[in-house]
């Protein structure tokens, strides 16, 4: 397994916004890249991570959203689709480890019903509320080269991509 470098959009914004093809088979070459993608996402730390943002443009999606002292729950996600959206939405306040230090609040559908094809290859179908609801939701906006800052205003959007620069800007300067 290998930490993988993430991208960001100050650096990487035309890579991010593409759309990922669906895999075609799950074999051992795309198990090792999601044991890759598992270790980077916790080492960043984050509680999920999209193929993409490892520059991989593939529909593969990794997540853990187990709290603190809980076991780890990884859980992988192959060509995931959403069934079904709940009518009803929630806030959140997301961030995207391609998009360093920013938060905002983005309004999604409150439950969803997800198909996909688990590390395993088999396929799965489950409901996701809560927490689940939103990650996935945020990482398969990644697999249409979707970021949630297209949820927000234009200007919150420029600004925030202008914030990133500049911090990128500032570690290269002090580095
Ligand atoms: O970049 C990503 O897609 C990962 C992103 C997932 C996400 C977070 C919040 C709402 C929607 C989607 C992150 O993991 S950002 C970092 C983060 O949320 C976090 C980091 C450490 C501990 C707890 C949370
Ligand atoms: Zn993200």
């Amino acid at each position: 397994m290998s930490l993988r470098p993430i991208l960001t959009v100050d650096a990487d914004l035309a890579t991010l916004k593409k759309k990922s093809a669906r895999v075609a088979v799950v074999d051992d070459d795309l198990r090792a890249l999601m044991d890759d993608m598992l270790e980077t996402m916790y080492a960043a730390p984050g509680i999920g991570l999209a193929a993409i943002q490892v520059g991989v443009p593939k529909r593969v999606i990794v997540m853990d959203i187990s709290r603190g002292e809980e076991p780890k729950q990884p859980r992988y996600f192959v060509n995931p689709e959403i069934l079904w959206a709940s009518e009803d939405l929630a806030v959140y306040e997301e961030g995207c480890l391609s998009v360093p230090e920013i938060y905002d609040e983005v309004e999604r559908p409150a439950a969803v019903r997800i198909r996909y094809l688990g590390y395993d290859g088999k396929p799965v179908e489950e409901d996701a509320e809560g927490l689940f609801a939103v990650c996935i939701q945020h990482e398969m906006d990644h697999l249409e080269g979707v970021l949630f800052l297209d949820h927000l205003s234009r200007l919150k959007r420029e600004r925030a991509v202008a914030k990133v620069r500049k911090a990128a800007r500032d570690d290269e300067a002090a580095a």
